[in-house]
């Protein structure tokens, strides 16, 4: 299995694993990065994601360039075969996701992570999109992502040069949420998925879907959008149990409904 899943506590894991070749995307791994996503899309039960890549080494190095890269070639033009609907392209997650990022993650690791809300990474973590060095660009959302979520002449310098910046510096231009010891990044990343799944979650997801589809809109739609969001959310079960827990002060519980 290239992809690992477990669910505990509401919190689906998603392990890319193929630590051999750091956990980079060949064709079938990403077919089963695909289902995994759309089950915990479909998972009434799940309500926040951790991704994460096996071993110390890296989170993902990105495709597969021995496999993947030639199986793109071939299949040029044939999006239903290379693109099955991810995080990146294709499939509308309004659950949030985290990102656990150990180690190495460049390219198409890197677009994995910058399709995730939340991104914490371990100290030893390296962030780039080197495919200008293979002669390709990124193409699973690194030229439009990283220069959406960081300062354009930092995404530039990245995205034009393929050099890769440390964990630190991550940091520092606003990549990653925070920066922690190795053993301690699941804790991290559990702490903040924790915090994910404890308001209303319907609220959550339309929250994330006002903030990701508003950053594609004027302001005018995207305030269009927040107030549908909003009205929509007044006839749910989880409003009105927010509203009588405050008034009785205590702590709600939520149904998802
Ligand atoms: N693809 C295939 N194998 C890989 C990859 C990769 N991306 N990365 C590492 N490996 C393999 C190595 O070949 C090696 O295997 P082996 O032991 O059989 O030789 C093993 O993993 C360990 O790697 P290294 O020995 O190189 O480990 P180092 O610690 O020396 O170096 C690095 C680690 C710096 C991460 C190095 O492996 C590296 O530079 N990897 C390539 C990173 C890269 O260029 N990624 C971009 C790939 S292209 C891409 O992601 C495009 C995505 C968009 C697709 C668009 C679709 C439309």
């Amino acid at each position: 299995m290239d992809i690992l899943c477990e669910k505990k506590d509401r919190i689906a894991y998603i392990t890319l694993n193929r630590p051999e070749a750091l956990n980079s995307f060949n064709p079938d791994m990403l077919y089963e990065f695909s289902k995994a996503l759309i089950d915990f899309r479909d998972d009434d039960e799940m309500l926040t994601a951790i991704i994460t890549g096996a071993g110390s080494k890296a989170f993902c190095a990105g495709a597969d360039i021995k496999t993947m890269l030639p199986f793109l070639k071939e299949n040029r033009g044939k999006p239903w075969v290379t693109s099955p609907p991810t995080i990146f392209r294709g499939l509308d997650l309004w659950k949030p996701v985290v990102a656990a990022v150990n180690g190495a993650c460049l390219g198409g690791g890197l677009e994995v992570a910058l399709a995730c809300d939340v991104r914490v990474a371990s100290e030893n973590a390296r962030f780039g999109v080197p495919e200008v060095t293979l002669g390709v660009i990124p193409g699973w959302g690194g030229t439009q992502r990283l220069s959406r979520l960081i300062p354009r002449a930092i995404a530039a310098n990245l995205l034009l040069t393929g050099r890769p910046i440390n964990a630190e510096e991550a940091y520092r231009v606003g990549l990653v949420n925070q920066v922690v010891p190795e053993k301690e990044l699941m804790p991290a990343a559990e702490e903040y998925a924790k915090a994910l799944c404890k308001p209303g979650p319907q609220a959550v997801r339309a929250a994330k879907q006002a903030m990701v589809r508003g950053s594609e809109m004027s302001l005018n739609e995207g305030l269009a959008l927040e107030q549908t969001l909003f009205e929509f959310l007044l006839g749910t079960e989880d409003y009105e149990e927010g509203k009588n827990a405050f008034v009785e002060k205590r702590k709600p519980v939520f149904k998802g409904k």
